[in-house]
């Protein structure tokens, strides 16, 4: 357990937050977070690259320099808090007018158009299942298009296509998954097209792989094991995420399972077939392993993985990528996994996360800076609400738009 206490100004940046969370019940509460002027990045695709469509840098970089670094600054000038009533859900541009849309859940999945001031236009249903869906170019026209997993034994994968403008094309079902509650979108045969991994929960540890036969067609899956030498029961993967884990170009998996806390690694031949590689034994004990997500957080080309638990008392844990797929101990954050949101916040070029309403900065040496309490309440989601290509928080009571300068 590592315990990193906040830079000066950190520590003073988080105060400037805390106190204004009773205000920013009111309407337009500006929160001064920093000097430096410039945007935010927001990457919502393949933490390597070779995920989904939709990644990508939305802000304009700032100068160097960042929390931590010898020059500590914020390149944010200001949010305003706008109290807006939403569902939540994952934010992206369906319909290409370079406002975000909301995509949430109301019996099935509803797209509600960004109006461009922080507001959401009335929500139009597009069917498919009840579960946030994962965002990609699935069938390669430039348009963000949905996949999401049905749950249950004869669960399945939906996929809606978009239509170009925003309207969805009725969702396709693919069968092959079992049990399954996370997918995860990358090009996992190296062919240009979007492919679909689904671990399944059933099936004594298996995932599911789902190749792109091309406009958004998937072919029926093959099933590849998950080696589980440190398995104290036995339960396979619930969560999963997609990334270059021992440095060939290909995207592999990393997987973790919900109640014996290992990290299980499936390695890509280059055709999109996996075979098992390391298990990583996690000290996170409390609660259940909830999320994963797999960054180069020191920006050297090798791709470390990150988990937490989502109990009160759980922990984000980052395993340090030391070469072919081989991972250091972990340094572990009093933090749970509530929600965890991926983005460069404060625009120094380096991958930050969001849990819940605390930040925790990329220092780019493999470790974070904990802001605790530094949004007004829960994120959401993340996205560039108005259009300005400014980072905004989806907050669970409304959103904190950019300001600026
Ligand atoms: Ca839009
Ligand atoms: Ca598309
Ligand atoms: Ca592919
Ligand atoms: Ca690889």
């Amino acid at each position: 357990m590592v315990h990193r206490s906040l830079s000066r100004q950190a520590r003073l940046l988080a105060l400037v937050c805390a106190s204004s969370v009773a205000g920013c019940s009111a309407r337009n509460v500006v929160v001064q977070v920093g000097g430096n002027a410039g945007g935010g990045g927001i990457g919502t695709g393949g933490t390597d690259g070779t995920g989904g469509t939709g990644g990508g840098m939305l802000g304009t970089a700032g100068s160097a320099g960042g929390i931590g670094g010898a020059a500590p600054g914020l390149k944010w000038g200001s949010f305003t808090f706008l109290p807006t009533a939403h569902p939540g859900g994952r934010l992206s541009d369906v319909n290409g007018d370079g406002k975000s849309d909301l995509i949430s859940l109301r019996n099935g999945l509803v797209v509600s158009l960004g109006n461009g001031d922080g507001s959401f236009a009335a929500g139009v249903g597009i069917g498919g299942p009840n579960m946030l869906p994962e965002i990609g170019d699935l069938n390669g026209d430039g348009t963000p298009d949905l996949a999401a997993v049905v749950g249950g034994a004869s669960g399945n994968v939906s996929v809606l296509l978009n239509n170009g403008d925003g309207t969805f094309a009725k969702p396709v079902q693919y069968s092959g998954v079992d049990n399954a509650s996370a997918l995860t979108l990358a090009d996992l045969n190296g062919d240009g097209r979007t492919d679909i991994a689904v671990p399944n929960r059933a099936s004594a540890g298996t995932v599911s792989v789902f190749l792109n036969a091309g406009g958004g067609a998937f072919a029926p899956p093959a099933q590849y094991g998950i080696r589980n030498t440190l398995a104290q029961r036995a339960a396979p993967a619930s969560q999963l995420a997609a990334g270059d884990l021992d440095g060939d170009g290909r995207p592999d998996l990393a997987l973790i399972n919900f109640a014996n806390y290992t990290v299980n690694i499936l390695l890509n031949d280059g055709n999109g077939a996996f075979a098992p590689g390391t298990s990583v034994a996690t000290d996170i004990v409390v609660g259940t392993l909830a999320w994963v997500q797999v960054l180069d957080l020191k920006g050297q080309g090798r791709v470390d993985i990150i988990v937490g638990s989502d109990n009160p008392g759980g922990r984000l844990g980052v395993f340090p990528n030391t070469g072919a797929a081989a991972f250091g101990a972990a340094v572990n954050y009093a933090v749970p996994a509530v929600n965890v949101l991926v983005g460069d916040i404060d625009g120094d070029g380096r991958m930050d996360l969001v849990s819940g309403d605390l930040l925790l900065l990329n220092e780019g040496d493999g470790t974070f800076v904990e802001m605790p309490h530094f949004l007004p309440s829960e994120a959401s989601a993340l996205g560039d609400l108005n259009g300005d290509g400014k980072f905004d928080f989806l907050l669970v009571d409304g959103v904190l738009l950019s300001t600026g300068p």
